[in-house]
């Protein structure tokens, strides 16, 4: 039984989505990343960069327990346990790694700092509000090119997606529109429908009550001292 520290955020839902595709049993324990709970000191020994997801496999590698970090080397971690979600031929495989990359290095951190500069920022900084939609927008692009020659990422439906999807559901956040990238509509629709990932979705759903917007405890556990009290 697969120990995840999670909470219900586009990182948080890529492992919930590929735990549940792969049908690999899990136990939840709630991260409340807006109370501080990733600054508690044995999350911290799992996950030393104070955020989640995060996983504890007891049966990991040589049978011993095994704890990862990064969601990203989390679903190729549960990808090569379970043989599902990655290629094994040595070409393939880089496509799902190089579109997985492209989703950790930049639809994230861009995706996340839209949302950071259009809700979160105390005030409007024109430069950043503008830079984050565009960068967004200029992303949702490069997705729908490769989408309207590929039926998902990188071929077939991996990883890849898995760690792309939970992004694009707060296009409205990130300043964008789906009906802009008919592809990616195809592409999200496909995988939102899929029964894994409907019941991934309900993880934790009813466990934040307020948007960060209006939690001003939350404002300073994320942004705030809380956050650069470890420095
Ligand atoms: N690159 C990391 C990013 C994880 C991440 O940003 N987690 C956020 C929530 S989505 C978090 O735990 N934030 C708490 C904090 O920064 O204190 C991953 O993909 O796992």
């Amino acid at each position: 039984m697969i120990d995840l520290y999670t909470w219900p955020t586009p990182n948080g839902h890529k492992v919930h989505i590929m735990l549940e595709e792969t049908g690999l049993a899990y136990t939840v324990h709630a991260i409340n990343i807006g109370q501080g709970d990733q600054f508690a000191p044995d999350f911290l020994k799992i996950s030393p960069n104070n955020k989640m997801p995060a996983i504890i496999d007891p049966d990991g590698p040589d049978g011993k327990p095994y704890s990862l970090f990064e969601s990203g080397a989390i679903l190729m971690y549960l990808a090569e346990k379970t043989g599902q979600f990655m290629a094994s031929e040595m070409a393939a495989r880089y496509q799902v790694i190089q579109w997985l990359m492209f989703q950790m290095g930049g639809v994230g951190p861009m995706f996340g700092q839209a949302h950071h500069f259009r809700k979160y920022a105390p005030e409007k900084i024109d430069y950043a509000y503008d830079r984050y939609t565009n960068e967004a927008g200029r992303l949702y692009g490069v997705m729908d090119r490769r989408l309207c020659e590929s039926e998902y990422l990188a071929g077939d439906y991996s990883i890849a997606d898995i760690a792309t999807f939970p992004w694009t559901r707060s296009y409205e956040r990130q300043g964008q529109r789906l009906d802009d990238f008919p592809s990616v509509t195809r592409w999200f629709e496909a995988i939102n429908a899929r029964p894994a990932v409907v019941r991934a979705l309900k993880v934790l759903a009813d466990a934040r009550k307020v948007g960060i917007e209006e939690d001003k405890e939350a404002q300073k556990n994320l942004f705030g001292a809380a956050q650069y009290q470890r420095r």
